[in-house]
């Protein structure tokens, strides 16, 4: 980037430093899309003008709110609620919840951000937000997390609905929490709409959305090893995270002829050289979805390393599929995975590399693919289910999948489009940051100064 335009950036981002302070997450992820459009936006100035730039990265609502509920001790427990509406220029807002102790407005107003450019990138009618708790789901009861998902849902429900805002799962949001308060949105407005992805398939639920993060990250990561002739078939794959995103990225590549050998959660990894076969990754779906244990107890049953504390960019591989959560990845991290020979990372997780590992791997010009392309299966197979809600008519598993698959395919089309250097590599990081932009600027300038 030229002097003129890195002032640009830096005068920008000054602005968002002051007005977002102690966000830095927010702050991240905002710089990040800046430095991939600002040579975009000032060669065509109606962006310029309309201070799109200014206007994206101020959420056009946020709500903060308590949480009060009652725990299995009948002690009075408090929490914060959130839902940030970033921007509903294309579509109702549409976004995942999280519930988890790091929660905060930083956060996800990060993950609100990344997610307006993310929906747009699907190519279906969708608006970008995001919200969540600082509530701990671990260690608690079912009935617990019933409480909580209820009291959450009382305030919730008057901001939501299936034209307004459609909120989904995000870390610690499975199906047994869109269940709960699913009910509770039920009860309070007597209605029974598409208000949540995530459904249970009897109710309401789209077949293929359980597995659509990780089936598409891979389906992603497939397409860019295409650019180079190549394929899953025999290629070492390195996953970080054991919950929904690990696990179904973890039965695509087994599907296509990979081999995974790591899965972590926050406490270590496992490394298992004879990779994490369907009979093994049944075993880690029931460990986390139904006992909700530890990843150590993998090695323990199965008698591999367990390596308590560290993240697995360690282990040498051709593919890296980070599937936990924000900077899980760093500099470090990065050369050590490019030094072992891996060429392909394809992040499951919403900014799972640091700025400077994402800058290592587009200096080193191998395939790598930012959280809002490559996890965008997601979003897009809950773009599905509402469809499906809104015709009151399911699809079959072929159907979604086959929708999915063309989804992925066409993301990486625009990220090619708008992101291929001279040289003939691409840049995925300018190619989803610029694919993602136009259609919500223009969006927004049609519909004026709102
Ligand atoms: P889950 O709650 O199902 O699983 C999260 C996994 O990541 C667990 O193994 C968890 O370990 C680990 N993890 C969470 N926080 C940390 C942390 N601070 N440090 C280390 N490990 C951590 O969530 P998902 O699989 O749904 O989400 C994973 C990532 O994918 C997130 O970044 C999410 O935003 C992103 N994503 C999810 C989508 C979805 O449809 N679910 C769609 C697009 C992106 P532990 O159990 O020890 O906490
Ligand atoms: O980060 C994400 O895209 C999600 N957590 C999924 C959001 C959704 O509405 O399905």
């Amino acid at each position: 980037m030229n002097a003129h335009l890195k002032e640009k950036v830096d005068q920008f981002m000054a602005q968002v430093k002051a007005k977002n302070q102690g966000e830095k997450e927010f702050h991240q992820a905002v710089e990040e899309v800046v430095e991939s459009l600002i040579e975009f936006v000032e060669e065509n100035p109606k962006y310029k003008d309309a201070r799109i730039l200014e206007r994206m990265t101020e959420p056009e609502r946020v709500i903060i709110f308590r949480v009060p509920w009652l725990d299995d001790n009948g002690v009075t427990q408090v929490n914060r609620g959130f839902r940030i509406e970033m921007n509903s220029a294309i579509g109702p807002y549409k976004g995942g919840l999280r519930f988890h102790p790091t929660v905060n407005l930083g956060i996800l107003k990060f993950l609100a951000f990344e997610q307006v450019f993310k929906n747009s990138l699907t190519s279906l009618p969708l608006g970008g937000g995001k919200g969540g708790s600082d509530f701990d789901p671990k260690g608690k009861s079912d009935n617990e997390v019933m409480k909580f998902c209820q009291s959450f849902m009382t305030e919730l429900f008057r901001h939501i609905g299936p034209d307004t805002d459609v909120p989904a799962g995000d870390i610690g949001v499975g199906g047994r929490e869109i269940g709960f308060m699913f009910g509770q949105y039920k009860r309070i407005k007597n209605e029974f709409t598409g208000v949540l992805t995530g459904k249970g398939i009897d109710w309401g639920g789209s077949l293929i959305r359980p597995e659509a993060t990780g089936y598409g990250q891979v389906y992603f990561a497939d397409e860019m090893l295409k650019t180079r002739n190549d394929s899953f078939k025999n290629k070492i794959c390195v996953v970080s995270g054991s919950g929904n995103v690990a696990q179904f990225a973890t039965e695509k590549v087994n599907e296509l002829g990979g081999k995974v050998v790591t899965l972590s959660d926050s406490s270590g990894y496992i490394h298992d050289p004879a990779g994490i076969d369907k009979e093994k990754l049944e075993y880690v779906m029931w460990l986390k979805n139904v006992k909700r244990g530890r990843i150590k107890e993998y090695a323990d049953k199965y008698g591999c390393e367990y390596v308590e504390g560290k993240t697995p960019w360690g282990v040498k591989c051709d593919v890296a599929l980070p599937s936990a959560t924000e900077n899980e990845l760093n500099l470090d991290d990065a050369k050590t995975l490019i030094d072992n020979g891996c060429f392909v990372i394809s992040e499951g997780a919403n900014m799972p590399s640091t700025p400077e590992a994402v800058e290592y791997f587009i200096e080193k010009k191998v395939l790598y693919g930012p959280g809002k392309a490559a996890n965008a299966g997601g979003v897009a197979t809950s773009g599905l289910e509402m469809s499906q809600n809104s015709m009151r008519l399911p699809w079959g598993r072929e159907e979604v999948d086959g929708r999915l698959h063309e989804i992925m395919i066409n993301i990486h089309k625009t990220c090619v489009k708008y992101g291929k250097n001279d040289d003939g590599t691409i840049n995925y990081v300018k190619g989803a940051n610029i694919g993602g932009f136009i259609k919500v600027a223009d969006a927004m300038i049609a519909q004026g100064l709102v």
